[in-house]
């Protein structure tokens, strides 16, 4: 906006507040489908929806403006994300602030997370016997075999972020649908397990597996930012993201990264097959939970100069993986204040030093 004259500027602010007002007074929420700024006299923004930033739109948001998210909410970019902040007025994107600090406070408990899991009998909604909903009616799961890792993926299906406990819990009552789950940990439902199959099984009610999952549940979080459908460049420089679930992310696309920090967050930055160039710089990516940075399947070369990764609490700082064709510069990486571990998957090797080398094929 500086190449404009004052007036000029004037009717692009007032313009621009009419395409906020729009939506509701105080809160913002819904589809942009034209360019818009968010200016720093209307701030702070209460973000009370899905924010998505339509495919030909751009969304400029002025420096030292902050964006407050409830949760649950997720802002995408489809079209152009403009958030330039300054080392003095840095933008911010952050959960809405509450004044109690219970994780469930916003947790609405009475509309499930999944449709097809739930957890009964249990004295409240993080524990009970594993109910899973199958050929139109609901069953449970037998204790033969189950272990921590198949109750993690039960619990991440049921929205929270792990699991604490299994037990035997029993008295169900309808079809036993799974028994002898063998999960890695990893995998998306517990039907994609092992098992011996829907259904088949050995075992009696009183035998009906319990679980406690982690207090938290993503649904306190907010979403993150999300470019995973983007068609036009964006830019973030001197921006905070804090409490999201998935703070950046982008599939094939990410923007650059320049003096962002990244704090409290379950996910920091995670892009997956990567079509174009990614730098992060100057960054600052601290106290998240399941990943720092995390990179799969880049095809384009990625550099990571003077960043600090640190204090991942339940996962890892950076994991690079998959093979790239192209030169992963992590050499101006800071590896005095990186924490370890970092996964370091390039190649076939793990667990390598982050020292200064560069890694080409
Ligand atoms: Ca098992
Ligand atoms: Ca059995």
């Amino acid at each position: 906006m500086e190449n404009y004259s004052p007036g000029i500027r004037r009717i692009i602010y007032l313009l621009s507040l009419l395409i906020i007002r729009r939506v509701t007074s105080a809160s913002l929420g819904g589809d942009i489908t034209a360019d818009t700024t968010l200016t720093l006299n209307g701030s702070a923004y209460v973000v009370s929806q899905d924010v998505v930033v339509a495919e030909n739109a751009t969304l400029t948001i002025e420096p030292g403006v902050n964006m407050h998210f409830k949760a649950g909410v997720l802002l995408q970019v489809k079209g152009s994300l403009q958030a330039k902040g300054t080392s003095r007025d840095r933008i911010v994107f952050s959960k809405v602030p509450t004044n109690t600090s219970a994780n469930v406070d916003d947790l609405n408990v009475t509309e499930p997370y999944n449709d097809g899991m739930r957890l009964s009998d249990g004295k409240n909604y993080r524990v009970g016997r594993l109910e899973i909903f199958l050929n139109g009616q609901w069953g449970t799961v037998c204790r033969d075999r189950f272990d921590i890792k198949d109750a993690q993926v039960a619990c991440r299906q049921l929205g929270f972020l792990g699991a604490k406990r299994f037990y035997t819990h029993g008295k169900g009552t309808g079809p036993t649908w799974l028994d002898e789950v063998d999960c890695k940990g990893i995998e998306e439902s517990l039907l994609n397990c092992k098992h011996p199959g829907i259904g088949v099984e050995n075992c009696a009610h009183w035998g009906d597996i319990g679980i406690e999952c982690h207090t938290l549940h993503r649904k306190v979080f907010w979403r993150g930012i999300d470019f995973s459908s983007s068609k036009k460049p964006s830019s973030l420089q001197y921006v905070d993201v804090s409490q999201a679930y998935e703070a950046i992310k982008g599939s094939e696309y990410l923007p650059d990264l320049d003096h962002v920090t990244v704090k409290s967050c379950v996910y920091g930055v995670k892009s997956d097959n990567m079509s174009s160039p990614l730098t992060i710089s100057d960054s600052s990516i601290r106290d998240n939970r399941d990943a720092g940075i995390q990179i799969k399947g880049s095809s384009k070369a990625i550099t990571i100069e003077n960043t600090v990764v640190d204090n991942t609490t339940d996962g890892d700082g950076l994991s690079y993986s998959e093979i790239a064709p192209d030169p992963v510069d992590f050499c101006s990486a800071d590896v005095n204040v990186i924490t370890f571990p970092i996964t370091f998957q390039a190649f076939g090797k793990a667990w390598t030093n982050v020292d200064c080398a560069k890694v080409t094929e």
